[in-house]
């Protein structure tokens, strides 16, 4: 049996939840078009659906809430937040932004020229959506055994060194106008970039003058990973770590919503002055001021003390031995999942499970379907209908190498019991899985047609 972990906090408030009859789900579904995004949160029993912003702050967070400087500018909460970035990431300049992709917003509008191309180990989605806005291509090289589920390896989300030197040789300097990296990788199932790796990349992009930017949503728990698995970083601290990392890159985008415990906000670093200058007005057009970036200074306090709970090592141990709770879990109930398990999710490989369910009719939809159907419990697909695309060249849809579906686990939410309650819940559906039916799309619209697209159930 795996070991759960003691939770290293205990619980002041509590948020009720309530189960739903099979009956009410079934009609919840169609009313909902079968896309789970559609769904009234309050209908599901354990959400899984994302990580992002959904943490249970501390009462030193919620303090801060209290505490927050709502001034238009130079608000102490925008100082306080520095502090904790600086000392966190080392980078000269920053902005407060309102999400993630706000960040990723800005840095493509004011770096990408149509034809351009962004590496990177997988770029996440909104990361993808905003480059092609632009129009870039986002190019993903991340190693091969990434592309294998049932393969282990200590640092699965690493980047492919060979094939990221022979992209940028292929390429051209001219047409890259900056280099990513996500950590931890969140679209091949939450897995750790070791630190060689950073190293490795850092060395390449910088052998080729191309400026690095670091998707640092997850840097915490990568840090964690490094800790426990990289030799050399045993007795090294969590920040030390994540200090080491960001050293050697030239800036990052970050979903605050993530690893810094926050339920709003992000960051846009860097170190280059000019791009700095250029940044503070496109923050301003778009999101605000530089010392507020389209948040409360409330949000600001918030994200400062995530930033520095985030790191906290008994939490981290915690948080990441919950995880692999679930994973091992569910693959002892039969459920193929992506190995090892990661950070902030585990990833079924629906692909595997349910093999009688043709790419083209998403076996992945199917599983967060029947999931929610049978247990009320939200999960997302990430396979073919958050990444299928059209080739640019023939226009013939490409699928996604992968059909996942991704058990996020929101943090300092759910107890042990509940995360019993979802590995029954897939044990019971593992058990009859092969009469489950796969499905088509109805409507969807042009970009990130995962939240809005509408399905049915293939006869
Ligand atoms: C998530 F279904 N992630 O994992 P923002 N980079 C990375 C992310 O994981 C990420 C962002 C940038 C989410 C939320 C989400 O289609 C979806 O603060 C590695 O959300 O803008 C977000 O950060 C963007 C879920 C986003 C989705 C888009 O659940």
């Amino acid at each position: 049996m795996p070991v759960y972990p003691a939770e290293p906090f205990r619980i002041k408030v509590i948020e009720p939840i309530r189960r739903t009859t099979y009956a009410e789900r079934q009609q919840l579904l169609q009313q909902a078009g079968y896309n789970l995004f559609k769904l009234r949160a309050e209908d599901i029993y354990i959400d899984l659906l994302t990580d992002s912003g959904t943490t249970a702050m501390s009462d030193h967070q919620w303090g801060g809430i209290m505490q927050g400087d709502e001034s238009y500018a130079g608000a102490r909460s925008f100082f306080n937040l520095e502090a904790a970035v600086k000392a966190i990431s080392g980078f000269k300049h920053f902005v407060p932004t309102h999400q993630g992709r706000a960040a990723e917003n800005i840095l493509c509008t004011l770096l990408v020229k149509p034809g351009d191309s962004i590496p990177s180990n997988s770029h996440f989605d909104t990361t993808g959506a905003n480059i092609r806005a632009a129009g870039g291509n986002p190019i993903d090289l991340v190693i091969d055994e990434a592309k294998d589920p049932a393969k282990p390896h200590p640092f699965k989300g690493n980047m492919d060194i060979d094939k990221l030197v022979s992209f940028i040789e292929q390429t051209g300097i001219e047409s890259i106008p900056f280099g990513m990296l996500t950590v931890t990788n969140n679209t091949v199932g939450g897995q750790p970039v070791s630190m060689a790796n950073v190293k490795a990349v850092s060395e390449v992009y910088r052998r080729y003058g191309i400026p690095f930017f670091i998707d640092a949503c997850r840097y915490a728990e990568n840090a964690y990973f490094i800790k426990l698995r990289e030799e050399g970083y045993a007795s090294k601290t969590t920040l030390e770590i994540a200090q080491e990392m960001f050293s050697l890159s030239d800036g990052c985008t970050m979903s605050a919503k993530k690893d810094a415990l926050a339920n709003i906000g992000g960051l846009l670093c860097m170190n280059d002055d000019a791009l700095f200058e250029r940044t503070k007005q496109a923050l301003i057009l778009r999101e605000g001021f530089p010392t507020y970036g389209g948040l409360a200074g409330r949000d600001l306090e918030a994200m400062a003390r995530g930033l520095h709970e985030g790191l906290d090592e008994d939490y981290l141990a915690y948080r990441l031995a919950q995880t692999a709770y679930l994973g091992e879990g569910l693959l002892a109930a039969g459920v193929p999942i992506v190995q090892p398990p990661g950070g902030h999710a585990i990833y079924v490989d629906a692909g595997r499970f349910l093999p009688h369910i043709p790419v083209e009719q998403f076996p992945g939809q199917a599983l967060v379907i029947e999931m929610y159907r049978a247990g009320g419990v939200r999960a997302v697909e990430l396979g073919s209908v958050a990444f299928a695309h059209p080739d640019p060249h023939t226009g013939e849809t490409v699928h996604s190498a992968l059909e996942l579906v991704r058990l996020a686990i929101p943090r300092r939410v759910y107890t042990q019991a509940h995360i019993d309650y979802v590995i029954e819940t897939l044990a019971e559906i593992a058990a009859r899985k092969d009469a489950l039916k796969g499905v088509r799309i109805v409507q969807q619209p042009e970009l990130l047609r995962h939240f809005t697209a509408e399905f049915a159930i293939v006869a």
